[in-house]
């Protein structure tokens, strides 16, 4: 699972950016967030890139918890998984 390695290195570093710059402001548009829990489930996200495999999903799944919170979000724009819908 090298993409999963690949994904949580890219997770520690966006982590350590975060606090040297708060403005993380490229991701997804969070209007895809429909149910306004600040994750962004499979189906939301779908709707946003109807492309987007259940596997893709899975890889940029980090945390394995079934969505994507806002380091994931951003570490699957950065590593180029998803195109960035905003920032
Ligand atoms: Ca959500």
């Amino acid at each position: 699972m090298k993409i999963m390695t690949l994904t949580k290195t890219l997770t520690v570093a966006a982590v350590a950016g975060a606090f040297l710059t708060p403005a993380l402001a490229q991701g997804v548009d969070p209007a895809l967030d429909t149910n306004g829990d600040g994750m962004m489930s499979f189906p939301e996200l779908q709707a946003g890139y109807p492309d987007l495999t259940e596997d893709q999903f899975t890889a940029m799944d980090v945390s394995g918890d079934g969505l994507l919170d806002v380091i994931e979000i951003a570490d699957a724009v950065d590593a180029g998984m998803i195109a960035p819908t905003e920032g």
